[in-house]
């Protein structure tokens, strides 16, 4: 079972006994590559460590799970970050007994500043209790073409809205869209280097015994770090068809996800609209 913890940007699986917490996109160091610019933000790792440890306190998961971009600077570690990120995870990883990472874009160079017992899982993704998690910012693994739920990342989504006045205003939530994953069996198999058939279903079903889902229940989650910006998932330039290709990430880009009738919620659940609507007022 799947679920969104409530007002915080984190997702909780059980089963049985066991409760994995998943968190996506802290970018730890994202002020440290501001400062560089010459724009100074008080450094964020503190309040990002203590919001994760109230979701422990609440969820009491016996695992993390972080979904990419754990750190921010792309390949070079920043001076800060070395540590930053050290402490950060030796103050959470007291509190559980497993913590994994699946790598997003960010990612570069994070393992020597993990604990030696983080597990660094693959970056096209991998299965956890039959549901699919990748980061967002490249294909996943052909496996997860049959999960019934997939989960990703990378996006920050965010609704705009916009009032007579003038002013915007914008929050952060949740995506819960549909993907057909037949429809990526294509380029998955082309990025594998596998030579299709004239059916890729089929191709996919033959090397890799996997049967995609014509309809596979797709969650994309918030960033954990609420200081950072977003993409607007209700923007009017991101609709119609063919339009999608603005939207970051290839499986978004690709179309296979039904963006028009996708949901969108806040972190306290609250159900704002499908983005189809959306988009009037953004
Ligand atoms: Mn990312």
């Amino acid at each position: 079972m799947i679920t969104p913890v409530k007002s915080f940007p984190a997702l909780l699986l059980r089963k049985g006994s066991e409760k994995v917490l998943v968190v996506a996109d802290l970018h730890i160091g994202w002020e440290v590559s501001l400062a560089e610019k010459g724009i100074h933000v008080p450094s964020q790792t503190e309040r990002i460590l203590e919001k994760m440890m109230q979701a422990i306190e609440l969820c009491r998961p016996t695992s993390l799970v972080f979904l990419g971009d754990v750190k921010h600077a792309v390949a070079k570690v920043e001076l800060r970050e070395w540590k930053d990120i050290p402490d950060f995870f030796e103050t959470i990883s007291r509190k559980v007994s497993s913590i994994r990472v699946i790598p997003g874009n960010h990612d570069g160079s994070l393992k020597p500043l993990l604990p030696k017992d983080v597990e660094i899982l693959p970056s096209k993704g991998a299965i956890l209790w039959n549901v699919g998690f990748f980061h967002g910012h490249a294909w996943p693994a052909p496996e997860l073409l049959g999960c019934r739920d997939l989960v990703t990342a990378h996006v920050h989504p965010m609704v705009a809205f916009r009032d007579l006045m003038g002013f915007r205003l914008t929050r952060q939530v949740w995506v819960k869209a549909v993907c057909n994953c037949e429809m990526l069996a294509e380029p998955i198999l082309k990025r594998m280097g596998v030579k299709t058939d004239a059916d890729a279903v089929a191709s996919l079903r033959k090397h890799y015994g996997v049967r995609a889902k014509a309809s596979s229940r797709f969650l994309i989650m918030p960033s954990f770090n609420d200081f950072l910006g977003g993409q607007t998932v209700n923007k009017k330039s991101l609709s119609g068809k063919g339009r999608s290709g603005t939207f970051i990430g290839p499986v978004l880009r690709f179309g296979s996800v039904d963006v028009d009738h996708a949901e969108t919620y806040l972190l306290d659940g609250t159900f704002v609209g499908r983005i189809e609507q959306l988009r009037k007022l953004s």
